[in-house]
């Protein structure tokens, strides 16, 4: 009997956190080449440094990773509290870091090593259960004739001027991509998913026929939407792309420790253990699985600084990850300025990367708890009755509460159970039920993100809402933007307008001159990139906060905002993450 409710995308939604690894020969130049620094990304060197595939190949012949132990990978990831592993089979350079019969330019038969990793790596993960997957590149493939980006094809265009000649590319799936995805299906038993990735040249046809050769080997395969034309059975967001809101679907984030995939000698940018675990909480409050990268050395380690940041990941799992695994993102459209939410069930996480520190006049006193009650947070919006409030980390003591209407207010210990990010839970009765609507913040603050804008748009205008979340191509002064708010104490507010960028790690154009009317009030002026958010979403496209000017707005009530342009400055036109208001 068929199972009905079997879903293949199950195990993979309750896991949202997976390791992806990037392993190939190119970690033997580990960013250099003939002693020169070559600039981007370790595993692009081939291309980024026009390296003949004469004189790349051999770089096999130096691969021999003798201190490989795949036990120790695995575990890595499982203490992190990782749930699959992605490791890049074969990258664009076309080397296949698994036994290919079908083709000998791989980790067995060309290198010195001459061992299959893959399988001590799919068995370590079954000892650990984590699924094991492939990272498989199927467009692009340097070594290969017909393939996107061949060596011989590329030297002059550069990769992203090569479009490879249809029937040859088409050829090429056949020789070698269907063949070693056999491979990859049937020497390593189940494998929880193939990634492809940079779907340039596959037409729509091959990206299906790749995907029903997939579930033809092994059924409940996942594919990820990098095979091409929205046809994955998950979608991939960019790389270390963080959208602003929520996204509907399932969706991944593939992510980097530094600033490399492949390993690179010379790349010593490592995010910080916080703003990883805020990317890890950031993007599940959003319903993104994190898939974070390390890239070994070509000796066989992870490096170091690598292990202790997944480490120190998994130190936080040990309390918090119920507030990850499984869960459902935030219920409410907008973030918070002090954490994410995240829910499951009868109960809701709320994780907190600021802890609450002011005292606005205690509800509870307990002259019994170290430290008594600091602090205090109040939560507007939750319809539900709350049974039970505690954290995470000391689930036997309940927190003090009092709920009034859909205001709850929570009494807090002086200090954070974690020094980065804390997890306080509310149990409830019924389904989660939360008021939807944009509303003033306990802080005073409204946030009226760009996506939850109803975007009135001129004649032809380009205006959209990407990906990431971020109102952009903003061109034309005839388009606007309209919210509508709860405002609950009236007051004098300043008007930042938060500008995302559409260049990577360049700030966005300053300059333009925007019109804000909150109910009768209006103010206008030119917005200039006054200050860089400081956010780790923001580390690739940064954001910049500008002031508009104060407004005053009287009477509490239901407020309608639009935001208009006078004047827009530099080509792309105006990106817009959010608009705030700000007690003055
Ligand atoms: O070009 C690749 C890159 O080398 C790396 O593998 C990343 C991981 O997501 N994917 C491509 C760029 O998006």
């Amino acid at each position: 009997m068929p199972d009905h409710n079997h879903d293949p995308l199950a195990w993979w939604r309750e896991a949202r956190f997976g390791l992806f690894i990037h392993w190939g020969i190119y970690s033997v130049p580990a960013g250099f080449w003939k002693g020169q620094p070559i600039p981007s990304l370790g595993e692009w060197i081939m291309h980024n440094a026009k390296i003949p595939l004469e004189e790349y190949a051999p770089l096999a012949q130096q691969f021999n990773p003798a201190k490989f132990n795949a036990e120790e990978w695995v575990s890595v990831a499982a203490k992190a509290g990782m749930k699959y592993l992605v490791i890049t089979a074969k990258h664009h350079d076309g080397f296949a870091m698994f036994h290919s019969p079908s083709n000998p330019y791989n980790i067995v038969d060309a290198t010195p090593y001459g061992h299959d990793v893959m399988k001590d790596l799919a068995e370590a993960c079954a000892r650990h259960g984590l699924r094991m997957c492939f990272y498989y590149s199927q467009d692009q493939d340097w070594a290969a004739e017909g393939a996107s980006g061949h060596w011989e094809e590329v030297q002059d265009k550069g990769w992203h001027g090569h479009k490879p000649d249809p029937e040859r590319f088409a050829a090429y799936l056949e020789s070698k991509v269907k063949p070693q995805l056999r491979e990859l299906l049937t020497q390593y038993g189940p494998i929880g998913l193939i990634w492809f990735d940079t779907p340039v040249a596959i037409t729509k046809e091959q990206s299906q026929m790749l995907k029903e050769y997939v579930h033809s080997l092994q059924p409940d395969c996942l594919v990820s939407g990098r095979v091409g034309h929205e046809l994955g059975d998950y979608g991939s967001l960019g790389d270390n792309m963080i959208p602003a809101g929520p996204v509907v679907g399932d969706w991944e984030t593939p992510a980097t420790l530094n600033d490399t995939w492949g390993f690179k000698s010379d790349d010593h940018n490592w995010k910080s253990v916080q703003d990883l675990l805020i990317l890890l909480v950031d993007l599940t409050s959003k319903g993104v699985n994190y898939l974070l990268n390390v890239g070994p050395t070509s000796e066989g380690l992870i490096p170091q600084p690598s292990i202790d940041l997944l480490l120190a990941i998994g130190r936080w799992m040990d309390v918090n990850s119920e507030a990850i695994y499984g869960t459902q993102p935030n219920p409410w459209p907008f973030e918070f300025r002090w954490g994410r939410v995240t829910a499951k069930q009868n109960k809701l996480f709320l994780l907190f990367y600021e802890w609450p520190a002011m005292v606005l006049g205690r509800v509870h006193e307990d002259s019994n708890r170290p430290g008594g009650w600091a602090g205090q947070h109040e939560l507007l919006g939750l319809r539900n009755r709350v049974k039970r409030a505690y954290l995470l980390a000391d689930p036997e003591n309940a927190l003090p509460f009092i709920q009034d209407g859909d205001r709850v207010t929570i009494s807090l210990p002086g200090v954070a159970p974690d020094p980065l990010v804390s997890v306080v839970v509310l149990d409830f009765e019924d389904a989660l039920d939360v008021d939807t609507s944009i509303y003033q913040q306990a802080d005073g603050t409204v946030t009226l993100p760009g996506y939850l804008a109803e975007m009135l748009k001129g004649p032809d205008s380009g205006m959209a809402l990407s990906r990431n979340g971020m109102v952009s191509g903003w061109k034309d002064t005839a388009s606007k933007l309209q919210w509508q708010f709860k405002l609950l104490t009236p007051g004098t507010f300043t008007v930042k307008v938060v500008l995302g960028s559409p260049y990577h790690r360049r700030p966005p154009d300053g300059g333009h001159v925007l019109r804000l009317t909150a109910g009768e009030a209006t103010v206008s002026g030119a917005v200039t990139c006054d200050e860089q958010v400081q956010s780790p979403r923001a580390q690739y496209f940064p954001e910049y906060a500008g002031t508009l000017g104060q407004i005053t707005l009287d009477a509490p009530g239901t407020i309608t905002v639009a935001l208009e342009a006078e004047q827009i400055a530099g080509e792309a036109g105006i990106t817009l993450a959010a608009v705030q208001l700000v007690p003055a």
